[in-house]
């Protein structure tokens, strides 16, 4: 009996020797209101045909409260499906489960008998996306929200602010939008997120079950400021590294008050040592706050080349603080592990390698959690093949499928297992991507080994966690993948499933 092919695997999966259950003109989904909808346009899109909704039906689905936060089972025999979640996150992944098991069975379509128990391992399960390097439409973004989602990501990290440009628009400091917000990488056209796009966005996501991480990047990262509040700003500090970086990708070096189109990194930086800029930091993460109902705020501290290491401790500890006492939980990138005040619940996220490399391990153990998005693994920005006209390969690059499923999260950081790890996200950087074709192009397939690492049980829990059984799994999602109008690439490493 071969089990039926799902990505991210569940915990547990159970074939019977049943007959399947046929979707018919007779299929009427019955149930939890949200749920339901759910269910109908995804049926809707890989069949062709809506079920009915209405009392009754032999596809139920209901929230019975007692199991694990975000869990669900699923039951499947010729005569009903029963989806029940422990929550409405868990029905809702319940159904993108069911949705993964509709085949085609010659003219009909049927779901094969199956008990499957599923709960997630990590309760953070993220995907980054980066919309200073690029701006991103608020269609695009709530794209990346139905692709994510119905891989069971329930964290959505938006990269607001870079040396680029700032993409949120704030009461309290109007000109961030007005001024930095019009351009990206390449001279490529900009744009921001109104108050009410971003509200829009927060609630799309909400409707999928997941949480809005905003990330403000400082105290570098911040070149874009030098076009609204330039007193905040020191002069950007410029070595060899940058003169490289505008010699092999093209761009100008940045001069403060122009836009910066190029590529390179770490040579801004807020004036550490004066008061005005942590005015400019509780203004802005102060308004943050209170148009973000998810638990985190995201100040960056990554890549400070161009800050004195003290002064890197001492912004990062009183960012933190800020953030803290607006209620929110800080998240920062694990360089700010280096200072000994942080406030205390900060998370840290690990971009090192799956072996890490120059201490960074040490500055994640700093951390009370962590959230890992080892680079060499799950950046979406890598290049997948030599041959990609998109992408970077900084991170040990091309990175495979293969590489990008073969790591095991509690062996990356010693010292840090699976109760320090708040959970894994996949980053997706910007810098060469424009839109949604290039985000398909570079997040999949390998957005699903990153949510296979962030929601099914350890390499070691189950023999179903390998790259064998992985690339058949992801294989068998091309055609719903398709129906879904998403542009996955046919990577040749995967033996994709065609229909017809
Ligand atoms: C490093 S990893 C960055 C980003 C770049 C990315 C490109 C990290 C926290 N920062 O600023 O966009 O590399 O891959």
């Amino acid at each position: 009996m071969t089990l039926p092919p799902l990505v991210p695997l569940p915990a547990s999966i159970a074939s019977t020797d049943g007959a399947p259950f046929r979707l018919g003109a007779d299929t009427v989904v019955s149930g939890d209101r949200d749920a339901a909808a759910a269910l109908v346009s995804l049926l809707e899109a890989r069949t062709g045909t809506a079920p009915g909704d209405g009392e009754d039906g032999s596809i139920e689905l209901r929230i019975e409260k007692g199991g694990a936060p975000e869990s669900y089972v699923l039951a499947a025999d010729d005569a009903s499906i029963v989806v029940t979640g422990a929550d409405p996150a868990g029905l809702f992944y319940g159904v993108q489960t069911l949705g993964q098991l509709v085949r085609p069975d010659g003219a009909a379509w049927v779901v094969p008998a199956v008990r499957i128990e599923d709960a997630p391992r990590f309760a953070y399960r993220g995907v980054m996306l980066d919309v200073a390097r690029h701006f991103q439409t608020v269609d695009t973004v709530k794209a990346y929200i139905d692709r994510a989602s119905g891989l069971k990501f329930n964290a959505l990290h938006l990269h607001l602010s870079d040396d680029q440009s700032w993409r949120l628009q704030l009461d309290s400091r109007p000109l961030l939008t007005e001024l930095s917000s019009s351009s990206s990488v390449g001279g490529d056209p900009g744009g921001f997120y109104t108050k009410a796009d971003y509200a829009d966005i927060v609630a799309y996501a909400a409707d999928h079950h997941m949480i809005v991480v905003p990330e403000f990047d400082m105290p570098s990262h911040t070149h874009a400021i030098t076009l609204a509040y330039p007193e905040l700003m020191e002069e950007p500090v410029i070595d060899d590294h940058m003169r490289e970086i505008a010699a092999s990708h093209g761009g100008e070096l940045p001069v403060n008050g122009v836009d910066y189109d190029g590529m390179a990194v770490g040579f801004s930086s807020l004036k550490i040592q004066d008061e005005a800029t942590y005015d400019f930091a509780a203004d802005a993460f102060g308004e943050l706050a209170a148009m973000t109902p998810g638990p985190y705020l995201h100040f960056g501290g990554d890549e400070s080349l161009a800050t004195s290491d003290e002064d890197f401790d001492e912004f990062v500890s009183r960012v933190s603080e800020i953030i803290s006492n607006l209620g929110k939980i800080p998240v920062a990138w694990h360089e700010a592990g280096s200072a000994k005040d942080l406030a205390d619940d900060t998370v840290g996220q690990y971009w090192g390698f799956v072996t890490p490399t120059d201490g960074m391990d040490d500055k994640a153990r700093a951390f009370a959690q962590v959230i890992l998005s080892p680079a060499d693994a799950i950046y979406l920005d890598m290049k997948p093949t030599a041959s990609s006209d998109l992408g970077l390969t900084w991170a040990n690059g091309p990175t495979s499928v293969e590489r990008s499923y073969s790591w095991e999260p509690s062996a990356v950081i010693e010292g840090l297992d699976d109760g320090d790890i708040l959970g894994v996200e996949a980053p997706l950087w910007t810098e060469t991507i424009k839109n949604l074709d290039d985000i398909d192009a570079m997040a999949f397939p390998r957005i699903a080994a990153a949510a296979e690492a962030a929601w099914s049980p350890a390499t070691t829990e189950s023999e179903l966690r390998t790259w064998q059984s992985f690339r058949e799994r992801v294989g068998a999602m091309g055609p719903l993948w398709t129906s879904l109008g998403i542009g996955f690439p046919a990577s040749d490493e995967i033996p994709w499933v065609t229909e017809e």
